[in-house]
């Protein structure tokens, strides 16, 4: 008898099909003393030490549970993750992202929708096809850019306040440190990345300096590239100076990992040269092999065209 259902376990939308089974392990005495044990509770545990990971999904720490697997160990372990699971999918609605596969700002979202395991639902708003012009978008968001996030009858724009409200929300595992040296450290960066780079190369700006300022594909691609230079070489000096390992700033994700790897990816995407970027690369590297990065990438999205 297996006691975990098929598919992905830790997709944060779909972690109540991966609790059902849990629950069954631990409401039914019956089902475990009908024989869940070796192979079953290995299984169980690895989820549970899945869930524990530094990647953020249960505040139960890995060190709790024994080497040898006891039934109260994993009852423990799975109690803890129900705990912590409840809230997310109490509500009724789910929250609602409004986003493009390809944008790095719904992506920084995603990554922190995905770090914190909050049920939500995708919508996707075609920026290239110019959706997010419409009447209806901006009724939600002035800015007529996206994310958005809808949570019942709030609406939210500014990928970074959103952020904030689901670390304030949802404040296990915390993007935005307490610590206050940590703290400002990691929002420096993050200004660094969303007000200093990201603006500069957006679609928008993009469309401004072929249409209207007559720039070709050449002198396009070179202002693009010129300040993801200049503006990574600054992100790779603070992440020396005050970054850690393996994630931006330490052992855990932050909301300085949210902004990073979107914008490494983006890029990436666009043939800019990365590799003198040694720490922003490694930190790159480390968090994109992770599942819960895995699940917010661009490839993963329901509107992601090849
Ligand atoms: N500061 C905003 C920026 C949002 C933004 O510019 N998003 C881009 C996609 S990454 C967008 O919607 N661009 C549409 C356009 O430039 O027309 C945020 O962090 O949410």
């Amino acid at each position: 008898m297996s006691v975990l259902g098929p598919g992905p376990p830790l997709q944060g939308h779909a972690l109540p099909s991966c609790v059902a089974p849990l629950v069954l392990c631990t409401g039914e005495a019956s089902a475990i003393r009908a024989g869940i044990c070796g192979g079953d509770f290995q299984a169980v545990f690895d989820l549970v030490a899945m869930q524990a990971s530094p990647h953020g999904f249960a505040p139960v720490p890995r060190q709790r549970f024994p080497g040898r697997l006891t039934r109260g160990a994993v009852r423990d372990a799975i109690l803890a993750i129900l705990r912590w699971a409840a809230p997310r999918f109490r509500s009724k609605s789910k929250m609602q992202l409004l986003g493009f596969y390809n944008s790095s700002t719904s992506y920084r979202v995603r990554i922190a929708l995905a770090l914190k395991g909050i049920a939500h639902e995708i919508r996707p708003v075609n920026i290239r096809a110019r959706e997010h012009h419409s009447a209806e978008y901006e009724a939600l968001n002035p800015s007529r850019n996206v994310p958005t996030l809808v949570d019942g009858s709030m609406t939210l724009g500014q990928s970074l306040a959103i952020i904030d409200y689901l670390d304030t929300k949802f404040p296990t595992p915390r993007l935005i440190p307490e610590d206050p040296e940590l703290r400002a450290h990691v929002l420096e960066f993050v200004l660094l990345i969303a007000c200093d780079i990201h603006p500069l190369n957006n679609l928008r700006v993009l469309r401004y300096l072929k249409s209207k300022i007559g720039a070709n594909d050449a002198q396009r691609d070179a202002w693009y590239a010129h300040w993801i230079a200049e503006g990574f070489a600054s992100a790779e000096q603070l992440l020396q100076r005050h970054g850690g390992s393996p994630f931006a700033f330490g052992a855990q994700p932050t909301l300085a990992d949210c902004c990073l790897v979107p914008q490494v990816a983006n890029a990436l995407r666009t043939g800019c040269p990365t590799e003198e970027f040694e720490r922003l690369m490694a930190v790159y590297r480390y968090c994109t092999r992770l599942p819960t990065f895995e699940l917010a990438a661009p490839n993963r999205q329901p509107d992601f065209v090849e």
